[in-house]
């Protein structure tokens, strides 16, 4: 296999300290040479203490920077901006929180490799996946949601809603992200599912977080269900109008 540096890896962080720290180590500990930058992608609202920590780890690592997000709250934007900000040809999105497990993006990237994958997504329900200290109501609406969706979409990729992948950046390049908070997560791997990229996935287990509170409310998975439900319509739509004209 190639070996180049040709991954931007993109964090997400908000409240974390230490998380941060240990993704970021994990992350580098993990990679045989493939990682050539890691963006710390910050909140504004972040405490001087996280910002400090994230500017600390720049001084220590070259391939690490911070971006504090400029367009406007939530971490759909702040993806966003760092989707502008990668610089490589591959690129991965995670959470700083270590409910992302650093060591699965070199799995992605390996597994992109040998499939030729235009986008990996991690999978919680796949084989050697999990969950561990998740809500036990909010797994089982995890899973109808999972099953559910998967039928509409006529899928075989069972986590939709994980905002944890990675992508070609020519993919990350050609759609228009429409989300400010974080149905960023589903629309990253519904959109390029519709675009008709090859999509494939690699198992991982999320551990909930040691530090500080999830932002995400439980109010948010109706935006979720909206999101998945419209962009399937559209979609349908789209094609049914292309259909007419063809014919
Ligand atoms: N830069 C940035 N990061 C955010 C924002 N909101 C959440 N995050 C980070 O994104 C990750 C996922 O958010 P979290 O609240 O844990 O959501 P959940 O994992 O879906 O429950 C965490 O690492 C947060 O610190 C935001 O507005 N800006
Ligand atoms: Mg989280």
């Amino acid at each position: 296999m190639r070996l180049e540096k040709n991954l931007s890896v993109l964090v997400t962080v908000y409240t974390e300290t230490v998380s941060v720290v240990e993704t970021v180590e994990r992350l580098r500990s993990s990679d045989p040479g493939f990682i050539n930058e890691i963006i710390l992608l910050v909140s504004p609202k972040a405490s001087d203490e996280t910002l400090q920590i994230c500017r600390g780890l720049a001084d220590r690592f070259e391939s690490v920077k911070v971006h504090v997000q400029a367009t406007g709250p939530g971490v759909g934007r702040a993806l966003r901006e760092g989707m502008l900000a990668a610089g490589e040809e591959y690129v991965a999105i995670m959470s700083g929180d270590l409910e992302t497990e650093p060591e699965a993006v070199v799995r992605m990237y390996r597994k992109m490799q040998e499939s030729g994958a235009d986008v990996v997504i991690g999978s919680r329900w796949a084989k050697g996946g999990g969950f561990q200290n998740y809500n036990r109501v909010k797994w089982v609406c995890n899973w109808v949601f999972q099953k559910m969706f998967q039928v509409v979409y006529g899928t075989r990729l069972n986590d939709l809603t994980y905002g944890f992948k990675l992508f070609r950046s020519s993919v990350v390049q050609s759609i228009d992200w429409e989300s400010t908070h974080h149905t960023i997560y589903i629309e990253t791997t519904l959109k390029p599912l519709l675009r008709g990229y090859q999509m494939e996935q690699v198992p991982t287990v999320w551990i909930g977080r040691r530090e500080g509170e999830s932002v995400n409310t439980f109010f948010r998975n109706f935006e979720y269900l909206k999101m998945a439900l419209a962009l399937r319509f559209d979609a349908f739509r789209n094609s049914s109008a292309k259909l007419e004209l063809d014919s």
